[in-house]
């Protein structure tokens, strides 16, 4: 039992849950790497701004977004889809910075998936109130390799349901460095973040940042 207060200066220690067939939580995985990937991110977002997109139906979402790598996923009234180049500086996307490949891969490999090599990650932002309705993540060709996601900064509830929109959701807390490695039979099932509580981490101070890292091609 430790006290929410002291979850981030004194990280549980690593260790694996099983979420669901294909899913698993690795806990404080990410941990030691924490300070190295959130600078990475300053040196994205300071070529590649956060924006905030607006879904095929005309909703402005309430995550801030960008990405790096190969390939960055986006949103607009053409619909959802990878690009290889940033469309508000035309300009590829920041490549992908060598602890983020390093750790996707790790990651992936603790959780029984050998050989990931991402080409793609969308990195978000969320501050207080910011949510994620639920969605599955399928404009990926090959559904085969999983999606290692990367928890930092403020908690927050994940909402985990079934292939189906309607299934109930389970609520799972993830905590900074926590990561979830999500495949197989999981690969499409519902996912969303509920409203972020307001806190004072650290090393985010009131925001939470989550890397979603995929093989989009
Ligand atoms: C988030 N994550 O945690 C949003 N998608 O901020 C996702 O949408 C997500 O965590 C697919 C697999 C894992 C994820
Ligand atoms: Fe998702």
């Amino acid at each position: 039992m430790t006290f929410d207060l002291f979850d981030d200066l004194l990280p549980e220690t690593p260790h694996t849950e099983p979420l669901a067939a294909g899913a698993v939580i690795l806990r404080a995985f990410a941990h030691a790497a924490a300070p190295a990937l959130l600078e990475a991110v300053a040196r994205i977002t300071a070529s590649a701004p956060w924006r905030h997109l607006v879904t095929p139906g005309g909703q402005r979402m309430s995550v801030a977004m960008t990405n790096c790598g190969s390939f960055g996923w986006v949103s607009d009234a053409r619909g959802y889809r990878y690009e290889p180049a940033d469309p508000l500086s035309g300009q590829p996307w920041p490549a992908m910075p060598e602890p983020f490949r390093t750790l996707a891969a790790e990651a992936a490999q603790a959780a029984g998936f050998a050989g990931f090599a991402p080409d793609a990650c969308l990195v978000n932002r969320y501050l207080p109130g910011t949510r994620l309705s639920l969605h599955q993540d399928r404009d990926e060709r090959d559904l085969r390799a999983p999606i290692v996601s990367v928890s930092l900064g403020l908690p927050a509830t994940f909402l985990f349901g079934g292939l189906q929109r309607t299934d109930r959701t389970a609520r799972v807390r993830l905590a900074h460095g926590d990561v979830v490695v999500w495949g197989g039979p999981s690969r499409l099932a519902y996912h969303g973040v509920a409203p972020l509580a307001d806190g004072d981490h650290p090393l985010c101070g009131h925001e939470r940042i989550n890397l979603t890292f995929r093989r989009a091609r």
